[in-house]
């Protein structure tokens, strides 16, 4: 038996002191890209991210629209590997396929439902319009749009159709499937509509182009694309079925694959990482982990993993710590970890990124974490809140919440990650609720400027001088306490 010296430590004991902020500290210069995989040291990696957030491999985070959202603003999905392989592959080849610039029709209401409902549907999902179906599915025949300039509960009444307030037939301009973005966006500038659906021959919308989308493209300059101008997206994979899951995956177009377990210092993933180096060399990319200490990360990194991913037990979902009494608090196993990386890079010359995975309940944790060194994070909390996440959205009381559960909870399931690939005989994770907060867009833009913002303040421009530079303090225990209460009275819906 050994004892670590060192306190477990969470970030929420962490603030940050300010440094000298100089004229070249402004928002603008402020360059938040990070490297995804292994590279040589001096030499650019092969997957670089303009956004340094992934949203983590769960059921009720990752779908291919998320992952479509996120790579749209710089970012990275990886989806999730709890369910049948072809199905995993067909995401990864969904979001490959998709044409930047369109979307996919998803809030869809049926002509005969109220506008009390139209309303509903539309706050609830945060978006200004709907298509409206024959059968208020995606897949019944186009009649028209609903948004929300159609109607006021000042002059129309909650109880009226939404037939009697859409636009359809000849008010209303439509592309045909197929058309190029470019024509798209010129009909829909012409229309002065804010949303042009693309109708196909059978009278279904195959996608819609969005005013909205052609400005945020402007805003979201560096979108997460590959060499053919496709969307990047990465996927989870497990140490059971990997023989047949990673050739399907790679053959769907992935760009990046991750073990996905809650505890990667394991021979298993030695044997996983092997094989992809045997099979691919280094054509397929694949991240391992999850650990907390330096062996686990040298461990791994020997083995020729491409990034490390560091955390156990930190997930706003997990019991893990409660069930089997493992795991370490996120500052503690990042503060190892980065000494670890860089001793590695030193001495072999290849610099492994580091993932920080779980345990972000405020944005102000994600400046710590890169603070403390995190190439990069992955989020499950943050991104299940939004629009585009997969889980369902409800009413508590009024209040609009996400489902949102954890892998190794009853309702997922997830042996591959928890059990050691059979049944779960405990749970190590809780099927709760999260406040919606809508799209992704408006958040992860906010979220962003709050990260130049506090990087300005430590007078950085990148991330690694950010790491380099920064002054971090430790908290009084009564500060903590009191943000503890702070974030129980604000968030108390979250744990269900
Ligand atoms: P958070 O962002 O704090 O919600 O944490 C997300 C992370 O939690 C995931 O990326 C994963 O590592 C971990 N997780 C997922 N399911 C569970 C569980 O059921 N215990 N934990």
């Amino acid at each position: 038996m050994r004892i670590l010296p060192e306190i477990s430590r969470t970030f929420g004991e962490y603030l940050l002191v300010p440094n000298l902020t100089d004229e070249t500290c402004t928002p603008d210069n402020v360059d938040l890209s990070a490297p995804v995989v292994r590279h040589r040291l001096g030499q650019a990696s092969p997957i670089r991210i303009a956004t340094p957030l992934t949203s983590a491999i769960m059921g009720a985070v990752s779908s291919p629209q998320l992952a479509i959202a996120l790579a749209q603003v710089g970012g990275l999905s990886f989806i999730h590997q709890n369910q049948p392989i072809a199905e995993q592959a067909g995401m990864v080849s969904a979001v490959k396929k998709h044409k930047a610039g369109f979307r996919h029709n998803d809030v869809n209401i049926k002509p005969s439902a109220t506008l009390g409902e139209a309303d509903e549907l539309l706050r609830s999902t945060g978006r200004d319009a709907a298509v409206v179906t024959d059968d208020g599915t995606p897949s019944g025949a186009f009649l028209g749009l609903i948004t929300t300039q159609d109607f006021n509960f000042h002059r129309h009444h909650v109880g009226d159709s939404v037939e009697s307030r859409m636009r359809g037939g000849a008010e209303l301009v439509t592309g045909t499937a197929g058309m190029s973005l470019s024509t798209a966006n010129s009909l829909l500038w012409d229309s002065r509509q804010d949303v042009l659906p693309l109708v196909g021959d059978d009278g279904r919308v195959t996608a819609l182009v969005q005013r909205r989308d052609y400005e945020l493209h402007k805003q979201f300059s560096n979108e997460s694309v590959d060499d053919d101008k496709q969307f990047r997206v990465g996927a989870g994979v497990n140490t059971h079925d990997y023989r047949e899951r990673i050739p399907a995956l790679v053959e769907a177009g992935a760009d990046v694959l991750c073990l996905d377990s809650s505890d990667g210092y394991s021979v298993w993933q030695k044997n996983v990482l092997e094989f992809v180096r045997t099979e691919y060399g280094d054509t397929v990319r694949i991240g391992a982990g999850n650990v907390v200490d330096a062996r686990g990360f040298d461990y791994l990194a020997d083995a020729g993993a491409d990034f490390v991913k560091v955390g156990i037990g930190g997930g706003s979902i997990c019991i893990t710590r409660d069930q089997k009494g493992i795991g370490r608090g996120q500052a503690s196993a990042l503060a190892e970890i980065v000494t670890a990386r860089d001793a590695y890079a030193q001495r072999t010359g290849e610099y492994v990124p580091l993932c920080s995975d779980g345990g972000v309940l405020h944005d102000s944790h994600m400046a710590i974490a890169f603070a403390f060194g995190a190439d990069f994070l992955m989020l499950g909390r943050y991104f299940a809140r939004f629009t585009e996440s997969p889980a369902p959205l409800v009413k508590v009381r009024g209040q609009a919440l996400k489902e949102y559960w954890g892998e190794g909870s009853a309702r997922a399931r997830n042996a591959a990650r928890y059990g050691q690939g059979t049944e779960l005989h405990f749970e190590e994770g809780v099927d709760g609720y999260v406040p919606f907060a809508g799209s992704l867009y408006d958040n992860v833009k906010v979220t962003l400027a709050k990260l130049r913002s506090t990087m300005i303040s430590c007078g950085s421009t990148t991330l690694r001088r950010f790491h380099e530079t920064a002054t971090l303090v430790q908290v009084s225990q009564q500060t903590f306490v009191q943000n503890s209460e702070d974030i129980e009275r604000n968030e108390r819906p979250t744990v269900g």
